[in-house]
């Protein structure tokens, strides 16, 4: 039995979810109300000191923690399909990838950085709305530049499969899309972001289909 802790809107969870469906793996969420600061509660801080989402718990085992190590052990184990390629070659470039959004860019707009600038450096709300779109927007001009130059990108990320880099740039994309970047500007990208969503296993998976999303955004 797989339970995860999760959020609507958190892009981690989602690219967790993401791979989840892709193996075909039944699992549970629980969401924990980032917005009501539910990670900070004692309950939760005993399942994650960190205090973040996702914590993913594998048949009673102690919590498993950091998105794309969850990832990767569920790749390990349930190796159908394969999320990171067979050469080694192939494996540092889509886990490059993945760090492109998942360790440099998505970091920087999470609620603790929100709460921080708002709260102990007093930027106001279009600061901080400012701050957020210049995040994914580099991650997105970036990846742009990446993927539209290598030999190795196919219909996915790397290839014509998708791969943890798939589920990485999507994090990043939905999210952007939320604040109203035009992924239109990002070619490679968006031809990228339409493949993944005409996958039942990232639709599914979208944040606006979780309990607890608004209806419409
Ligand atoms: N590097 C972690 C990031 C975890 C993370 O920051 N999750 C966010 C949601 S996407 C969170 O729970 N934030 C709570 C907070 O910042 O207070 C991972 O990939 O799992």
């Amino acid at each position: 039995m797989i339970k995860m802790y999760g959020f609507w809107r958190s892009a981690a969870a989602f690219r967790v979810r993401i791979a989840l469906n892709l193996k075909r793996l039944a699992f549970e969420e629980e969401m924990i109300d980032l917005d009501a600061g539910e990670q900070n509660l004692p309950a939760y801080r005993a399942v994650n000191p960190q205090e973040v989402v996702p914590s993913v718990i594998i048949d009673g085992a102690p919590p498993m923690y950091e998105s794309l190590a969850i990832i990767e052990y569920l790749d390990e184990i349930y190796r159908d399909p394969p999320l990171l390629p067979a050469d080694a070659r192939g494996r540092a470039r889509v886990r490059a990838l993945s760090l492109i959004w998942a360790a440099d860019h998505h970091p920087l707009i999470v609620p603790r950085v929100r709460r921080y600038l708002a709260e102990t450096l007093g930027v106001d709300e279009p600061g901080r709305t400012a701050w957020i779109r210049h995040w994914f927007a580099e991650g997105l001009r970036i990846g742009e530049a990446r993927m539209a130059a290598d030999a190795e990108t196919g219909s996915f990320c790397h290839g014509d499969t998708p791969t943890m880099a798939d589920l990485c740039l999507m994090s990043q994309a939905m999210g952007a899309r939320g604040f109203g970047i035009d992924l239109a500007a990002y070619p490679t990208v968006a031809r990228i972001v339409d493949a993944c969503l005409a996958q039942d296993a990232f639709a599914r998976a979208l944040p606006l289909r979780q309990k607890g999303a608004p209806a419409a955004h």
